[in-house]
């Protein structure tokens, strides 16, 4: 399909054909017609915690030993970091389910090693299966070929394209048999490589050869009257024949659908392989993947125009819902400057999927490479996302069982201000946190849209008031600008190395009072990677409310209207009470109170 905006403003569509199914979303609001869709594609899936932390990969960590090393690098220089990832270098002859028996021969201990570290550990796995190892040493294969799980050619025969291994088979997904495989697939590797999520690449699907190995017959499908403006001009231009044969229909009706079918095999086996929420990370989508997947945005440059439109790419994922989106911070594609991979760290902290990802020819981009003043630029921003990530899971519960969005658009939040309509440079975290980055090269100041009310700057409290108006605010490279909203109760927790340490951290309150000392918030909370904990009921519900009259529930950082000349206090036995820099900002540590229970502090002014 090709779908072009008229500046009438109007609409036009051209499709080769197949299958056309239409679906009006009335609204009238943005935040309803994303519901609506949602009830049609399906509510994305809840993540796991651990998935919300830092993640690191590069294309050219070629040992286990390199990779080791960049993690060790990445804890000694202190920054927080959850998920070491592997690239195709893992894998033996760069056959899937493999691992080479000398670069990564003890990649199972090395996993072992990030486990017993609170870390977790990611590989990528491609849908092409190699056809070419001798029978009898490559189960895969072997086993596919018994089971019949392969695309065939418009002859009958499996068809050959040619991808990284390379020639290659690739799994019709829309076969249960094919399913069942995978799974198996994935067991036995899990076995010896416990890998805790999967990231399924080039499944488009990519093909280095046009078609299959043979080409592809001169048929209508493979040459429809018309063809959209694809790369290399032709339908099956870098993919399979469009006459290849899948169980349930040819490839031309199906080809779009191949990475959603690989998420849900990949989904579900992960599931029952590993018992517990699955992490899937997709390159290609399709309205409905996000009930089973995440998705990054391919092979972005490193350059600041790619920095600046990750924001309109991962606020269009949040409204196709897919809300764990991001792209890959500091650029996949070229070589970084310091201030470039600053400015995208910062960025990239509040990307709902927060992944490093680098090709190998290009000078490397963890954090610990840079100079201090970059890196201590970068640690505070993972820090600020660690202290958040109460809040951020709690929007993704809202986004799983109520089809919000977790990065959303300003216009989706202020529908009625006609200046948010076409902000891309900015976004917010649910209804209360605005996000507000450099995007470019040498700014050290910002125009920052406020819409109308009262905005706290997270860091310190000092109050903006707007009556919906760019502020021009102080940008310097060690910080991005964040802002709270005044009626908003943001939960977080002190921030550690990873979320295994940190989910075990004190608790604590940014309260953001409204205009008339009102403010809520909530926090859902769950043991961070079981099965349907909502659903089972297994997690716990916590509303905040502070209030004028009525008692008020915990509050450990209150951003008051007024200065504070007494404080009481009901429950917790010691409280400490400090004025900051602005006499607005209450500040109190050390209640040591239980979540789980109901308490209540309370101040006078
Ligand atoms: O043809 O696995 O988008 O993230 O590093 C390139 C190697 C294949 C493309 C992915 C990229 C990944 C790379 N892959």
């Amino acid at each position: 399909i090709e779908v072009m905006l008229q500046p009438t403003p109007a609409l036009t569509w051209v499709s080769t054909g197949g299958i056309l199914d239409l679906y009006i979303f009335l609204g009238p609001d943005a935040q309803s017609v994303i519901r609506q869709y949602l009830q049609v594609i399906g509510y994305p899936m809840m993540p796991p915690y651990w998935s919300l932390g830092f993640h690191l990969c590069r294309w050219g960590y070629t040992t286990t030993n390199t990779t080791w090393n960049v993690a060790q690098r990445m804890h000694n220089a202190n920054f927080p970091m959850d998920v070491q990832w592997n690239d195709l270098d893992y894998a033996d002859k760069r056959r899937v389910f493999t691992f080479d028996p000398w670069r990564f021969g003890d990649l199972p201990e090395m996993v072992e090693e990030f486990h017993k570290r609170g870390m977790k550990y990611i590989l990528i796995l491609d849908p092409g299966i190699s056809t070419t190892s001798p029978p009898g040493t490559y189960r895969p294969f072997d086993d596919g070929l018994k089971r019949d799980v392969f695309i065939k050619n418009a002859t009958g025969q499996i068809l050959i394209g040619k991808v990284w291994p390379g020639p290659t088979a690739f799994p019709d997904f829309t076969n249960s048999e094919t399913r069942q495989w995978w799974e198996d697939c994935i067991r036995d590797f899990h076995s010896r490589v416990p890998v805790d999520g999967l990231w399924i690449d080039m499944n488009e699907p990519a093909n280095f050869v046009q078609g299959s190995l043979e080409g592809c017959p001169d048929s209508d499908i493979e040459n429809p009257p018309y063809t959209p403006r694809v790369v290399g001009g032709q339908l099956n231009s870098g993919t399979l024949c469009m006459s290849a044969q899948q169980k349930l229909s040819t490839h031309y009706n199906l080809h779009n659908i191949y990475g959603l079918t690989e998420a849900y095999a990949t989904h579900s086996a992960l599931m029952k392989v590993r018992g517990k929420r699955p992490f899937v990370l997709s390159r290609s989508s399709y309205p409905g993947i996000g009930r089973f997947s995440g998705v990054w945005t391919g092979d972005v440059r490193s350059d600041w125009e790619q920095l600046r439109y990750s924001i309109p790419a991962v606020l269009q994922f949040s409204m196709f819902g897919v809300p764990l989106v991001g792209a890959d911070i500091c650029g996949f594609g070229g070589n970084t400057t310091e201030e470039l991979c600053v400015r995208w760290m910062q960025l990239g902290a509040f990307y709902p999927f927060m992944r490093n990802h680098n090709d190998k020819p290009n000078l490397a981009l963890q954090p610990y490479v840079f100079g201090q003043k970059a890196q201590a630029a970068m640690r505070s921003a993972l820090n600020i996302r660690y202290s958040l990530l109460p809040f951020l899971y709690t929007l993704f519960h809202h986004a799983h069982t109520s089809a919000e969005t977790v990065a959303r658009p300003l216009f989706v939040e202020f529908p009625t201000d006609p200046s948010c309509q076409i902000i891309d440079r900015q976004f917010l975290w649910g209804s209360s946190l605005l996000i507000s980055p450099v995007l470019e090269q040498g700014a050290e100041e910002l125009a920052v849209y406020l819409p109308p009310g009262t905005w706290y700057s997270l860091y310190n409290g000092q109050p903006f008031h707007s009556k919906g108006q760019y502020l021009l605010l102080p940008a310097p490279l060690d910080t991005i600008n964040v802002h709270v909203r005044e009626g908003h109760i943001l939960p977080q927790q002190e921030p550690a190395l990873t979320t295994t340490a940190s989910r075990s951290n004190p608790f604590f309150l940014t309260v953001a009072l409204s205009a008339g000392g009102w403010a809520w918030g909530h926090l859902f909370w769950d043991d961070g990677d079981s099965l349907d904990t909502y659903e089972m009921g297994n997690y716990c519900y916590v509303t905040f409310i502070a209030g004028q009259v009525e008692k008020t529930q915990v509050v450990c950082i209150c951003i008051l209207k007024k200065p504070v000349y007494k404080i009481m206090y009901l429950n917790p036995v010691v409280i400490y009470l400090s004025l900051c820099l602005f006499p607005q900002v209450l500040t109190v540590t050390s209640l040591a109170l239980p979540m789980s229970q109901v308490f209540t502090v309370q101040w006078v002014l």
